[in-house]
């Protein structure tokens, strides 16, 4: 590590500092922050009076004060025009963090837009048109017309199939209740498109259908849960580098026991010990390290699977526990459905749901088989099933908090192996109670509200496959980049720039063309199969070089925002600062094209068309909130009310407003009620089925290495931020390889070394990096770098859903270059660490 930010003092921030509630947009878990903001000719004083914190900052303050901020929490901004002090740092009373930060929130400020520091230049300022061989910037005005002509070419009264759109579902960073309304008021009520997919797969799907079909909503605990459980049950999820503080301030307590008197206080009629946790995943994770230093080795258990084989651990532990009887006879009698099969499998359902016997009988895989298929011994999955489920002392039911993300989203067998997952929690009655819960653990903050999506069908079309093949005249994209996060992406990408460029030399050729000229020109490339792509974003995106308009938004922070994390916790980020340029906030950006496409619709005299494009009258995004969340979910939530409930929000769903607060709900499903039209929630009979999704085995049978793949702390996303961030590019300028030394030896390897990845699917590259807790012929890559497609080497194959399985890949590795110059500081040094 080289690097250090010289800077040896930083302005204190005034007693009068204007102060607005910040959910970090980062992760999921939405830690609270604070943004101060003070004129730039000014800062406070050491005297109480005379500083934010109110104390002596002449003395020397105590270890963990929190009346101290860190560079990374500094920067200068525009607000309201005139540059201003800008400060994010941690909220102590926020519920989630506890005034944590985690490396990536404590970037907010730095990660901002500034003239004057220098930071994030690589923002979109003006919306931007290709002409004359390049893009040139223009007014929204003209932007938007150009969109709106091209588009109403394509596009007819229920007849949308030509129109693709890739949209953001999330909160946070480019969604927001206010910006997923705008773009589904625009997408799925004026108009009713189906070609449509989400930011990180290729088609508008759940990435979590099976649990909701069982009546499970997958976000249906509260993170003090955590502290309250026995047992945390973690399933594909490396949560201290992507749910940091949910980590750090609810898990490690539980497991530290600093949650015993709490657990005592709330459930007195039981045993309670600190938590213990098992942790499912192939590779040894710093969680699983961070997990050992703070319970004792003792206490976690690591079932290191063979990759992909969850569904058969889940169903042999789901056998045992049954086999046992460590379930909840009362509740699957009172709450879960009782009569044999409620839903056969079909196309939209892959797998049966019904009672607790049937899917006992569809699920059942004996110790010796479950421990055959996963490669973990039987006395490990028997100790899981145990801490898992085996009554306490006195007979009391144990608590199990169950929680899991992408190891298994993106995993082999998507529905299957989450029903797996959730069959466990309910058949030990451990939904709706203290201490339970099945949860996803989540990405980013939540913020959807659109109009229905039923037109989309199940399942859904496979769009980037669909755009390869051809299909597809005009593209929207808001907030995606395929070239860095789909899946056969070497393939997506040849065909993109192929078909994107036929249009962009039919642009080319009619310089100077008047709009009916071009417009002609651009619909005349589409139909030789060309592809018109617009891109609404923040940055330049990989995908967005072929787009040829460019809409520039807003991010949080710029706008008011407001979004849920995953205990459905609801907050308003306040406005702080200013956006760059003209950009918008993606609501208003929807609304201008609805107006620009309701004119132009009129102008070629198709009036019953374009009323459909009415009622975007939304002059700030609190309209857009007001129109869509607010309307649709009982009128009982608006940004003042939000913003009296500050960094601790309001848990959704929100029942009422007594005595100047909003009222929520802590946990769902504490009544025995479930989301299904009986209210009994249904059993998965999922057996398992290997490698469930094309390809997948003849790709493991040929190649050598598992490509292993996910997120790292200090990265986010997919680096759109990290690229213009010097502290994450000196640290990685390379997307990095995790691999066994012995296999570096064996490929002739240096650390730091750059390999490529290659298979039948395509090939990447990535800087190798001797890990020694890595599995011989096991690697990890990190997600989503600019310079090392991971999505290369994933196959098409998906399940039928159209979920993508990223996360089982093979590939072989050769050496392709000695460490570049730009690597040559870097530490090789194992990541594990030891408490003491
Ligand atoms: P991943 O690294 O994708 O992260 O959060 P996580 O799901 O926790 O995958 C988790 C683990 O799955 C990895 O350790 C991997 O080894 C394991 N895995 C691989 N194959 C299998 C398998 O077959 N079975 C099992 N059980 N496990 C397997 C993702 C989450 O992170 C998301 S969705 C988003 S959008 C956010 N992104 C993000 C980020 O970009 N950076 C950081 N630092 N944090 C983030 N938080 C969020
Ligand atoms: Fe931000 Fe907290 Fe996640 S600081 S990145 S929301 S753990």
């Amino acid at each position: 590590m080289a690097y250090k930010r010289h800077i040896d003092r930083l302005p204190i921030i005034p007693a009068d500092a204007k102060e607005h509630n910040v959910t970090c947009h980062y992760c999921i878990v939405g830690c609270g922050y604070k943004a101060y903001t003070w004129p730039i000719n000014r800062q406070g004083g050491t005297d109480p009076s005379q500083n934010k914190f109110g104390v002596d900052l002449a003395q020397q303050q105590e270890t963990q004060t929190p009346n101290w901020y860190a560079p990374s929490m500094y920067n200068i901004v525009k607000q309201d025009g005139r540059d201003v002090h800008l400060v994010i740092k941690p909220d102590p009373e926020c519920s989630v963090n506890g005034g944590l930060g985690s490396v990536r929130g404590a970037r907010i400020a730095e990660n901002r837009r500034s003239d004057i520091t220098g930071t994030q230049q690589q923002r979109l300022t003006e919306p931007m048109v290709w002409r004359y061989g390049t893009w040139q910037p223009t007014s929204w005005e003209d932007a938007l017309d150009l969109v709106a002509r091209v588009t109403a070419r394509v596009i007819d009264k229920d007849n949308e199939d030509d129109l693709f759109v890739s949209m953001f579902d999330h909160g946070g960073s480019a969604g927001g209740y206010e910006n997923t309304w705008g773009t589904g008021k625009l997408y799925f009520q004026s108009m009713k498109v189906k070609h449509c997919r989400i930011h990180n797969r290729p088609a508008y799907n759940s990435e979590v259908h099976s649990t909701r079909d069982m009546g499970v909503g997958e976000l249906n605990y509260c993170y003090e849960d955590y502290g309250l459980a026995d047992t945390i049950f973690m399933i594909g999820a490396n949560s201290l580098e992507t749910q940091t503080n949910l980590f750090l301030n609810h898990m490690v307590p539980g497991m530290r026991g600093e949650t015993l008197a709490k657990k005592q206080a709330e459930l007195p009629d039981e045993p309670h010990a600190p938590a213990r946790i098992v942790i499912v995943d192939p590779r040894r994770t710093v969680t699983v390290n961070a997990c050992e230093e703070a319970a004792g080795a003792e206490n976690v258990l690591h079932l290191q699977i063979q990759s992909g084989t969850d569904l058969a651990l889940l169903n042999t532990i789901f056998t045992h526990i049954a086999d046992q009887g460590w379930v909840d006879q009362a509740f699957i009698d009172t709450s879960t459905f009782r009569e044999g099969v409620a839903q056969p499998e079909d196309p939209a359902h892959p797998a049966a749901l019904g009672s607790f016997e049937a899917a006992r009988e569809a699920c059942r895989m004996s110790l010796a088989q479950g421990a055959a298929i996963c490669g973990v011994p039987e006395a490990d999955i028997v100790k899981a099933a145990e801490w898992i489920a085996r009554p306490k002392e006195g007979g009391a039911r144990r608590r199990t908090v169950t929680c899991y993300e992408k190891g298994i989203i993106w995993g082999n067998d998507n529905y299957r192996t989450i029903g797996a997952a959730v069959n466990i929690a309910l058949a030990t009655g451990n939904v709706g109670r203290p201490g339970g819960g099945v949860a996803r653990l989540g990405g980013h903050q939540e913020g959807y509200m659109r109009p229905s999506d039923a037109h989309v069908g199940r399942p859904a079309a496979y769009i980037d496959d669909l755009l390869i093949r051809g299909r597809g005249k005009v593209h929207h994209i808001w907030a995606n980049d395929h070239y860095k996060t789909t899946l056969n992406a070497v393939e997506f990408k040849r065909v993109y720039n192929r078909r994107t460029n036929m249009v962009k030399e039919a642009m080319d050729a009619r310089a100077g063309a008047t709009r009916e000229e071009m417009v002609d020109a651009i619909v005349g490339a589409i139909e030789a199969g060309g592809l018109f792509s617009v891109n609404v974003d923040i940055i330049h995106t990989q995908i967005g070089q072929q787009a040829h308009v460019i809409l520039p938004a807003v991010e949080s922070g710029e706008m008011n925002l407001t979004s849920m994390n995953g205990e459905r916790r609801m907050r308003l980020v306040e406005k702080y600062m200013d956006g760059p340029g003209s950009a918008k906030p993606d609501c208003l950006i929807a609304a201008g094209l609805a107006q620009a496409l309701e004119k132009v619709l009129t102008d070629d005299g198709r009036a019953d068309y374009a009323a459909q494009f009415k009622g975007y009258d939304w002059a700030t995004e609190e309209d857009a909130f007001m129109d869509g969340y607010h309307a649709n979910t009982g009128q009982i939530v608006t940004y003042d009310r939000l913003r009296a409930m500050g960094n601790n929000g309001v848990q959704e769903p929100v029942t009422g407003y007594e005595d100047g607060k909003l009222v929520g709900t802590k946990r769902l499903y504490s009544d025995g009620t479930f989301g299904t039209d009986d209210g009994k929630a249904r059993f998965c009979a999922g057996a398992w089925r290997g490698l469930q999704a094309p390809g997948k085995e003849q790709q493991k049978a040929a190649y050598r290495y598992l490509i292993n793949n996910g997120r790292s702390n200090i990265h986010w996303q997919n680096w759109f931020l990290d690229k213009e961030n010097d502290f994450v590019f000196d640290r990685f300028p390379f997307p990095f390889l995790e691999i066994h030394p012995d296999d570096m030896t064996e490929l002739g390897l240096k650390p730091g070394d750059l390999v490529e990845i290659w298979n039948d699917v395509g090939a990447t590259q990535a800087m190798a990096c001797p890990t020694p807790t890595a599995r011989p012929g096991e690697t990890f890559m990190v997600f989503g770098a600019p310079s090392g497609t991971q999505g290369n080497v994933i196959n098409a194959g998906t399940n039928e859903l159209v979920l993508p399985n990223y996360k089982q890949t093979w590939a072989n590795i050769r050496k392709i270059s000695d460490p570049p110059a730009s690597v040559r500081h870097l530490t090789f040094k194992s990541q594990e660490v030891e408490l003491g």
